[in-house]
């Protein structure tokens, strides 16, 4: 299947320009984190990046090294501040069609505060 364009009109595009509200958790220059409106444990957090990308590999292979490790730093820092890192959680990252990506614009899903459940791989 051929890769979409990004669509300006997502949820996350609208939450990013204010035009829908969120419970925000974090934000600097290139990251917002907000909790997710229907959580799968106590601790749910959907992490994203302020530019527009559509997916995991969008990201990784377009954006730039400063956004990269903006990123992946601010993963790190919500997880510690939420925290779950002493017991341990569960990064997501559902990505297109078959990973079963629902909205699209990367999203990392935090998830913790309880055991979760087992799951494949
Ligand atoms: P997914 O990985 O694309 O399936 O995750 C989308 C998530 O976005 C899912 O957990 C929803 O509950 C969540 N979400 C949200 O937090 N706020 C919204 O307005 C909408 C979805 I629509």
């Amino acid at each position: 299947m051929a890769v979409q364009p990004y669509d300006p009109e997502n949820i996350f595009a609208k939450i990013l320009r204010g035009e829908i509200p969120c419970t925000k958790v974090y934000e600097d220059d290139h990251v917002l984190a907000f909790n997710d409106i229907a959580p799968q444990a106590p601790t749910h957090v959907l992490v994203i990046p302020k530019g527009a990308y559509t997916s995991y590999d969008d990201f990784a292979l377009n954006a730039s090294d400063a956004e990269i490790i903006a990123y992946t730093r601010a993963i790190g820092k919500i997880s510690k501040e939420a925290g779950v890192v002493e017991d341990g959680y569960r990064l997501i990252a559902n990505t297109r069609e078959h990973g079963r990506q629902d909205v699209p614009h990367l999203h990392v899903h935090i998830l913790g505060g309880e055991k979760l459940p087992r799951m494949l791989p």
